[in-house]
């Protein structure tokens, strides 16, 4: 079945949706993404998702000429166009079409385009028996750059790292900072469990504030689970009782093997541990249970 695709204020079939050589989003990665789900036909945290996207622009001087109400309804008008109620939507807005040059003022108008469709990141039972990682030498660019908040369409670090990871063997790769703390996974944020208490990077350290890591806290305070955040160093993960990663795409997902540390002691080494579990299926509750209605 032909996907339809909202372009620029239209839906469009799949096969009509196209976008000009000139655009400055495909000539520069000058541009913007969200990636949202919906469960049950529900939209999981469409405002934080939309409201992220806003400040992404703000932050790279692209005028939305629509408003945060105005594309959370867009969103929703995609999925209701496509008849799906369970999937992913991938949000798009590029700088817009413009002559060739830099210059992002040659572009007048910025184009927006949203995709609703199916997303499997990892096999199932990468879920139930973990996730093997590796660390890449490839650093996440330090804020000093262009800040890890904005989702742009240059991913170009994050893919080097994950080629450098399936290269390995590995589905996913650890990213260091400048300094070689932790900053987060490809596509994801990562937590351990140390004595009990859940940890993550604090965002300065170079990972992107995922919307799929702020519901990990919400959770933990709701189960009453301390959550802190600190500096990690790859010794904190080698050494961890437990560890998971976190996104849009992956979920909630074990990190069982790092650089060939098996996570854990006694009984759950290399095995997804009960914090990580309970928060799992939390975390499934959860989405399935609120959300923007479709
Ligand atoms: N770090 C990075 C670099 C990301 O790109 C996350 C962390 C997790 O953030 P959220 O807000 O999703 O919890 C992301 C998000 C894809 C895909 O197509 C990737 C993400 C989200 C959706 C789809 O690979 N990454």
């Amino acid at each position: 079945m032909s996907r339809k695709i909202w372009l620029d204020g239209n839906i469009v079939e799949e096969a009509d949706a196209k976008i000009s050589v000139f655009d400055h989003g495909l000539l520069y990665g000058d541009g913007i993404f969200e990636g949202i789900r919906f469960y049950e036909n529900r939209v999981f945290r469409l405002r934080e998702h939309i409201e992220r996207l806003f400040l992404s622009a703000k932050a790279l001087l692209i005028k939305m000429p629509w408003s945060i109400d105005e594309v959370m309804a867009y969103t929703l008008d995609t999925i209701r166009a496509n008849g799906l109620t369970e999937g992913y939507i991938r949000l798009v807005v590029t700088r817009g079409v413009g002559d060739l040059g830099l210059n992002p003022y040659l572009c007048p108008t910025p184009s927006m385009f949203i995709i609703a469709s199916g997303i499997k990141l990892y096999p199932t039972e990468y879920y139930t028996n973990g996730l093997e990682v590796v660390t890449c030498g490839t650093r996440r660019p330090t804020p000093a750059s262009l800040s890890p908040q904005v989702k742009s369409l240059n991913y170009l670090n994050n893919i080097m790292a994950k080629i450098e990871a399936l290269k390995a063997g590995a589905m996913e790769g650890l990213m260091l900072n400048e300094q070689g703390y932790v900053a987060e996974c490809t596509g994801d944020n990562v937590f351990i469990v140390k004595k009990g208490q859940v940890i993550t990077p604090p965002v300065s350290d170079g990972s992107l504030d995922g919307i799929t890591r702020q519901v990990i806290f919400d959770l933990c305070e709701k189960s009453g689970i301390t959550i802190r955040e600190a500096s990690l160093t790859r010794y904190d993960l080698y050494t961890a009782e437990e560890s998971f990663l976190t996104g849009t795409a992956a979920e909630v997902i074990p990190m069982v093997k790092l650089d060939e540390r098996e996570i854990g002691h006694g009984e759950s080494e290399g095995r997804p541990g009960p914090i990580t579990l309970k928060l799992t299926e939390a975390f499934r509750a959860l989405v399935r249970s609120e959300g923007e209605p479709i």
